[in-house]
């Protein structure tokens, strides 16, 4: 099918416009280095699931970590870190938490020597030929997520996106960016969690702009893919991919879901400081954005079976 272009000079794209390949989940294993048929997975994908990067144990140093970082930050009634507005909720226990955290590892040495970590750095290829390297201090740094359904959260789920177009708000141009979530809560498909559109990082702008209405669609797409996931493991994704966050079935604890993501960027060096603005991107769930009907017809059918590769 060809593109068709509007009476506006907006050209839809039509099923050529993603490249069409099929999607069979692989989790591999991570040694000190990605293989290459790791690195043609996630060019072809968008997205890559490394199994136990970090143990159990280092999972509940971790939590440890953010609690008290928690702690602090509540304590001290902190509402933004270097702009960046932090997200307030409860958890089952009725226990105050931050559900979104940004800058975390400026709180915590710990995580912050995991972010200079070699195993984090030998991810940076999958940036290609550009220069990467891990945004501690950039865009919103280590972000923690805690998503729980209990009466007053406020993060239950996160409505589809990409995360490229928040460099535009940034005044910079749209740069390769990966986002690298460590994962603190088993979760499988069956609690919710990630989904992805496999393919989508190919897309040209008008599919990053407008194939999904940002943060306000929740809605399952019938090629999304979801992962089953264990504490302990890494997923890795292009930033041009689509992507969200489904709801928990559960409530309470069995609902819980933490996740660390780290940056990985090129371009200019920008850092952020306390004085640094809040960027429009974090108003724009309180947006609504045009509709406009995609047809499903231009994504693949992707099947999902989780086998582990070393
Ligand atoms: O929590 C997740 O796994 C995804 C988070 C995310 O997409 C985001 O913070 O932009």
């Amino acid at each position: 099918m060809h593109s068709r272009r509007l009476a506006s000079g907006i050209v839809l794209p039509g099923t050529n416009a993603i490249l069409m390949s099929s999607y069979k989940h692989e989790a591999f294993a991570f040694a000190n280095r990605l293989t290459d048929e790791q690195i043609r997975f996630f060019n072809k994908h968008g997205f890559l699931h490394l199994k136990n990067f970090i143990p159990r144990e280092t999972v509940n140093h971790f939590i440890g970590e953010i609690d008290q970082i928690h702690e602090e930050l509540i304590s001290n009634n902190v509402k933004k870190i270097n702009g960046i507005p932090l997200k307030y909720g409860y958890a089952s226990n009725n226990r105050q938490i931050i559900q979104r955290l940004a800058f975390a590892s400026h709180y915590s040495k710990t995580l912050s020597s995991f972010l200079k970590d070699e195993r984090l750095n030998a991810l940076l290829p999958l940036l290609g030929n550009y220069e990467g390297r891990i945004g501690e201090d950039e865009k919103d740094g280590l972000v923690v997520n805690h998503y729980e359904n209990t009466s007053q959260s406020t993060f239950k789920q996160l409505g589809w996106h990409t995360d490229s177009p928040r460099d535009l708000f940034l005044g910079s141009r749209i740069l390769p960016m990966l986002n690298v979530g460590l994962h603190l809560d088993d979760c499988p498909v069956s609690n919710g969690g990630l989904r992805f559109l496999p393919g989508t990082h190919k897309q040209n702008l008008f599919g990053l702009f407008f194939r999904k209405k940002y943060f306000v669609d929740n809605n399952p797409d019938k090629h999304e893919v979801g992962v089953d996931i264990e504490a302990g493991d890494l997923t890795i994704h292009n930033g041009s991919l689509w992507h969200r966050v489904e709801q928990s079935p559960h409530s309470g604890e069995k609902s819980r879901r933490r996740v660390m993501y780290i940056p990985l960027i090129t371009g200019a060096y920008k850092p952020k400081h306390a004085s640094s603005k809040t960027p429009f991107y974090h108003k724009l769930a309180q947006i609504k954005l045009p509709s406009l009907k995609w047809r499903s017809a231009s994504l693949p059918d992707y099947s999902y079976t989780q086998t582990v590769k070393s």
